[in-house]
């Protein structure tokens, strides 16, 4: 049926875990100014602010309560049952798509769980939220690491790879992204341009709603195992 697949994924699949998404009622940009915690010039007018945003982040990510939903693993699942090409592309800082099972995953806004070396672009795991303790070991003197995440106005990474699947699939997915962050919230556009089939998984209708071909309405968790199935 399918030869290739990409999915793009949003904070909407990590809501039923219990990650707050952004744009949703009590979301992440009601508290925050996107100017001043995600972005290159808010990190350097005050890092420790910056900081402070992720590593809340990141005590909501370790509080072991949080785990892979039913909608992550059916995505690790399919992986696994499709013979064909299949891409997750998440714009997503956590780790739920791996701790599911996902391989074939590309984290385009970067990841909570590492530092980055402002210097050397270098990354590295932590094991635990930023502080002054973490500096690189690839710089003398010494660099602190930010987050290794893509704030506005940064490139995202992968984006040759995602184009270059983009280019060649034949079903484009979008599941829990409210398509409102570019050049993400693109890529229905370049689906549709070489024909694919366009699938929205959503609990409403999104900003980009009518580029989509088929509209799947509900929680994330319930309507991609049925989807993958
Ligand atoms: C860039 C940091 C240069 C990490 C984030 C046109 C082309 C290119 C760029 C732009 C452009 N126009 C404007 C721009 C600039 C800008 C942008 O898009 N601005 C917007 C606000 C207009 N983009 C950038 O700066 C990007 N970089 O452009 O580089 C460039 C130029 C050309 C070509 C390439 C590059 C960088 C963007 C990344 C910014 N970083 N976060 C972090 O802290 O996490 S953005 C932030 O928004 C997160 O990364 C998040 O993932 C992302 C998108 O949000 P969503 O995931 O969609 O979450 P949201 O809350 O919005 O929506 C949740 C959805 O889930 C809702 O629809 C809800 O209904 C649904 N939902 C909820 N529960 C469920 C559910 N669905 C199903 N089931 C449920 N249970």
């Amino acid at each position: 049926m399918y030869q290739q697949i990409v999915i793009l994924t949003g904070a909407g699949i990590s809501a039923e875990s219990g990650l707050r998404t952004f744009r949703d009622q009590d979301g992440l940009w009601e508290e925050h100014k996107i100017e001043e915690v995600a972005t290159p010039e808010g990190y350097a007018s005050n890092p420790l602010l910056v900081e402070r945003f992720y590593n809340d982040r990141w005590q909501q990510f370790h509080n072991g309560c949080i785990e892979p939903n039913a909608g992550h693993t059916a995505l690790a699942k399919l992986e696994q049952q499709f013979e064909g090409e299949l891409l997750v592309v998440t714009q997503n800082i956590d780790d739920l798509h791996e701790r599911a099972g996902s391989k074939r995953l590309l984290h385009m806004h970067g990841e909570l769980s590492k530092g980055r070396c402002p210097r050397s672009q270098q990354t590295f795991i932590l094991r635990e939220p930023f502080g002054p303790r973490h500096t690189c070991t690839c710089c003398i003197p010494a660099q602190r690491l930010r987050p290794h995440v893509v704030w506005f106005g940064e490139m995202p990474f992968g984006l040759d790879r995602i184009q270059h699947a983009l280019d060649s699939c034949d079903l484009f997915i979008a599941i829990g992204t409210s398509g409102t962050v570019y050049p993400a919230a693109g890529f229905v556009d370049t689906a549709n341009h070489h024909g694919a089939q366009t699938v929205e998984v959503n609990l409403v209708a999104v900003d980009r709603h009518s580029q989509f071909q088929y509209h799947l309405e509900g929680k994330a968790s319930e309507l991609v195992p049925k989807l993958v199935d």
